[in-house]
């Protein structure tokens, strides 16, 4: 079965939060797999590719200013469906109407500031994740949990 990856940001909030672990150990437990990891200053370049769908809305330029005040903690976690499964685990995009249980939902009340991005399709992780890291800083490794997270055809 195909095992594919998704891009994951920390944002500034989630950073000055002190969520780091907490976020990580979210993903760890639920069985994802940590293929690349970074403490990044986003630019105004970088942002401006990151966010191009948002280009025209009114706050494009105060969330790239928001997006790029502190570091943020990236991210690229891999398993089967790794795109929706993260984002079912990070909750809906306004943090006081997101899911309990979900990231936003038991962390945030704000809709800028969210905490964390996910990849909303297999297209935009593959992009994301080339705006920050080289393929080189990718891990490809096998996990030894994997065969007691996975059945095996559902092992890549
Ligand atoms: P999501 O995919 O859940 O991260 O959300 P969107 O792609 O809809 O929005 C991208 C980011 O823009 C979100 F993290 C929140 C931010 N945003 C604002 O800052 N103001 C708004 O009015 C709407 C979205």
């Amino acid at each position: 079965m195909k095992h594919t990856r998704t891009a994951v940001l920390v944002k500034p909030d989630g950073l000055q939060r002190g969520l780091i672990g907490e976020i990580i150990s979210r993903f760890e437990r639920k069985g994802l797999k940590l293929v690349g990891l970074k403490m990044v200053n986003l630019t105004d370049e970088m942002l401006s590719q990151w966010y191009a769908e948002h280009k025209d809305k009114a706050f494009f330029g105060d969330l790239k200013s928001f997006m790029g005040s502190l570091p943020v903690v990236a991210m690229v976690w891999q398993g089967i469906d790794a795109v929706p499964v993260v984002r079912k685990l990070v909750g809906t995009t306004l943090g006081r109407e997101a899911e309990a249980g979900s990231i936003r939902g038991d962390y945030g009340m704000s809709q800028q500031y969210n905490l964390i991005h996910a990849s909303s399709s297999d297209e935009d992780a593959a992009r994301e994740i080339k705006i920050i890291f080289d393929e080189q800083e990718l891990a490809d490794y096998s996990s030894v949990q994997d065969q007691v997270i996975y059945a095996d055809y559902e092992r890549g």
